[in-house]
């Protein structure tokens, strides 16, 4: 069976990939089908240090999911012959599975050659077609039948597919050529199967999962392309849409991962100490070890099952965690700021909002300057009128807010008492979604009236 996706937003962060591995792990044991956790992009430095602390795999990083060549692969099993069979095995094969054309592999399933059937009718042709051979015939036939399938079989000017080669590509080759049929392989020359012009009137969509987000603009690449067939998150509504009638879960709740751990123990299916760990990690981060004005009762409630499961605890951890999530010293400034990176858009107006959540605020502060100028840079080059940094400090539960651009007013009209010279510490704010972007989209909306 084709895989499902399970995946989250990009720039992945914890509560994105947790959510992904555990609920790739929950439809795995209550469902049928085949599900595979993914990142849509890299993982950061605390995601790994989880990960590994827990002794987990990391999720595939998926970069795109449009349609693709492997998307046109039917399900078939894969007949083949082998290079060393003669002809008369060959033929045993062809009948058996009434075959037109063969692939040829070697023993570790790599793609040597193909034969069709009219490349080895052509011999019998050739060798037999005059009347001076009849006389012949049978000399000649035990001939042809000894030949082994490496002696006749195509290996070259074949037209052949990588499993990820967009359908584009597909297209423009099966119109240049006229073959029947076209092996794919995958990237270590594996074949995966035949594909014909068929093939591309009826391929299947990747089908996908999202946690953690919902909106077009946050979504792995391709998404378009793909059919979402189940939503679990915490975020406002956004722009998706879809064919069919989807399971659709949204609760305003502090994490995703609460939601994926309450499908585990809500519905008694077990749940490893290791994955009760990477819930308890997703929650813990999003929910800034529950100071986040996000938290809900429900997020406490099922920490504590599995901060005790997995033998972990909520300040302890969380420290530990965001502890590595600190900058790095090679991090460049744009590169700090682009790594959760949002935009917004009111009217005419786009700015950004960018976030970084730490316990060390003395060492972002540090680069305040430097971070500033490269804020201006920023809006100058992508259009921004303006645009924010909040430096969020987890134990001092308050955010340094950092602000540039051309109409960096507006923020100082949303939160300061005059001009904020750059940056003000804001006691208390800690919430971007909820803190921050409603004050400023309220006075963007004032200045019109
Ligand atoms: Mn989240």
């Amino acid at each position: 069976m084709k895989p499902i996706y399970v995946i989250g937003h990009k720039n992945p962060d914890v509560d994105s990939v947790a959510a992904a591995i555990a609920y790739a792990e929950y439809k795995q044991l209550t469902d049928n089908g085949t599900y595979i956790p993914g990142a849509a992009g890299d993982l950061r430095q605390e995601i790994n240090f989880i990960l590994d602390y827990l002794g987990l795999e990391p999720p595939a990083i998926i970069r795109s999911v449009g349609t693709t060549v492997e998307d046109l692969l039917e399900e078939d099993e894969l007949i083949h012959v082998q290079a060393d069979m003669n002809l008369i095995e060959l033929g045993t094969m062809v009948r058996e599975h009434k075959l037109k054309t063969v692939p040829v592999l070697d023993e570790q399933g790599g793609f040597l050659g193909l034969l069709t059937i009219g490349d080895v009718a052509m011999i019998f042709m050739n060798e037999l077609g005059t009347t001076d051979n009849i006389e012949n015939s049978p000399h000649i036939l035990r001939d042809i039948l000894q030949r082994r399938v490496a002696d006749i079989m195509k290996t070259r000017d074949l037209v052949l597919f990588e499993k990820d080669e967009p359908l584009d590509e597909v297209r423009n080759q099966m119109l240049a050529s006229r073959f029947r049929n076209y092996p794919v392989v995958d990237e270590k020359n594996r074949f995966l199967g035949l594909i014909s012009r068929y093939n591309l009137l009826k391929m299947k969509r990747k089908q996908l999962i999202l946690v953690d987000h919902n909106e077009k603009n946050q979504a792995v690449d391709g998404i378009e392309e793909a059919e979402i067939i189940e939503i679990i998150d915490h975020h406002r509504v956004g722009d998706l849409q879809t064919l069919s009638p989807i399971y659709f879960r949204n609760e305003p709740v502090g994490s995703t991962s609460t939601l994926v751990a309450e499908s585990f123990l809500a519905n008694q299916v077990t749940l490893s100490r290791s994955l009760a760990g990477l819930l308890f990690s997703g929650i813990i981060t999003d929910t800034m070890i529950f100071k986040s004005p996000t938290t809900t009762s429900k997020d406490r409630r099922i920490a504590e099952s599995l901060g005790s499961l997995a033998g972990l605890k909520p300040v302890d951890w969380g420290r530990q965690v965001f502890e590595k999530s600190l900058p790095g010293e090679n991090q460049s400034d744009e590169e700090l700021l682009c790594e959760d990176l949002k935009e917004y858009v009111s009217g005419e107006t786009t700015f950004a909002i960018s976030q970084i959540e730490t316990i060390d605020i003395a060492r972002i502060s540090q680069r305040r300057e430097l971070l500033l100028q490269t804020m201006d840079e920023l809006c100058n080059k992508k259009g921004y009128a303006f645009m924010c940094l909040m430096v969020t400090d987890i134990m001092k539960e308050g955010t340094e807010l950092l602000v540039a651009g051309e109409r960096h007013v507006v923020a100082e009209q949303a939160f300061g008492q005059g001009p904020l010279h750059g940056s003000v510490f804001l006691q208390g704010i800690m919430s971007r979604k909820k803190q921050v972007v409603p004050v400023i989209y309220e006075v963007l909306r004032k200045e019109k009236l």
